[in-house]
């Protein structure tokens, strides 16, 4: 991993309908990332918050039933610009969020630094919904079909080209809620996911071996977008859409010390920490906890 690491956080909360996700980077940075990661030798620069537009009083857009398009458009734009910026400047692109709509403007950013960028989604959903899919128009659910190139063009054309991302090489890790289209798309392109179904019956040092191996011959560089609620909601109840069943906390600290082993991660988000639902920032600090595990922290 790289020795410097420039934080972003996007305190967006409009792709989706709860509100206090906007308070995840806060939460996360309350949690105390910057120590942790700087007592692990890293030299971190925090860029701050992007800023973010006004909700829709109501949607009132015939057009379209993506809720708030306008305003997560421009917020991803600006997070592509500064993501790619931090690439550029030869940091490690550490992204809080904030709902998983924003990994739209994340991979926007980093996919122009590599020919075959890969990404680990770990996630208990797809969020390879388009507008004619979703069950409730909420941006969160689409970023992984927009970086294939699949949905709106105000959010497809974001960035540099598109698509950010070929979907052979995406692995998806955690899945237990998926959309009838989605389950569609991932068959029409094959994109390979480790449903909880596969996580209970291989063990999460298989998966995550097998996951390794399955990039590591096809990438250039690997983004991993986690969003909190592929865990369990017992070990993180701080999420806007739990769901039961998920992947405990420590099999998702097995799976950052492995990752952490296999060098490929070269940026990481870390989404959907929505302290208003949580219980004493349990879920920050979790998402701390597996930063530590992401970037080297060893017990001996
Ligand atoms: N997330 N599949 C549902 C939808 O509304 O499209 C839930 C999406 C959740 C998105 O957690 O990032
Ligand atoms: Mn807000
Ligand atoms: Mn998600
Ligand atoms: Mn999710």
């Amino acid at each position: 991993m790289k020795r410097n690491i420039s934080i972003i956080g996007v305190p967006m909360d409009l792709g989706q309908m709860r509100r206090g996700v906007d308070m995840g980077p806060s939460a996360i940075r309350y949690a105390g990332i910057v120590e942790r990661l700087e007592n692990l030798g890293y030299d971190i620069k925090d860029l701050g918050d992007i800023e973010i537009g006004q909700a829709e009083r109501v949607h009132n857009n015939p057009d379209t039933n993506l809720r708030n398009l306008k305003a997560v458009a421009e917020a991803s734009e600006t997070l592509a610009g500064k993501v790619n910026d931090v690439i550029g400047s030869g940091d490690f692109p550490l992204i809080f969020g904030g709902d998983h709509s924003i990994a739209i403007g994340t991979l926007a950013g980093v996919s122009p630094h590599y020919e075959n960028l890969g990404v680990i989604w770990y996630d208990a959903h797809g969020d390879l919904n388009t507008g004619d899919t979703s069950p409730s128009g909420n941006i969160h659910g689409m970023p992984l079909a927009v970086s294939l190139g699949i949905g709106h063009e105000d959010l497809t054309g974001i960035g540099q080209s598109s698509p950010k991302i070929k979907p052979e090489n995406i692995v998806i890790i955690g899945a237990r809620s998926l959309d009838e289209g989605e389950r569609e798309l991932i068959k029409e392109k094959g994109i390979k996911v480790y449903t909880m179904h596969e996580i209970d019956r291989l063990g999460m040092t298989r998966v995550m071996e097998e996951s390794i191996d399955y990039l590591k011959g096809r990438t250039d560089g690997v983004h991993l977008s986690l969003d909190l609620d592929g865990l369990d909601p017992s070990d993180a109840p701080g999420v806007g859409t739990p769901v039961l069943g998920g992947i405990s906390y420590r099999e998702s600290h097995l799976a950052m010390e492995m990752l952490e082993e296999s060098g490929l991660i070269t940026s990481a988000e870390f989404v959907e920490v929505n302290p208003i639902l949580d219980e004493k920032n349990k879920t920050a600090t979790v998402a701390v906890a597996l930063m530590g595990s992401l970037f080297g922290e060893k017990l001996l």
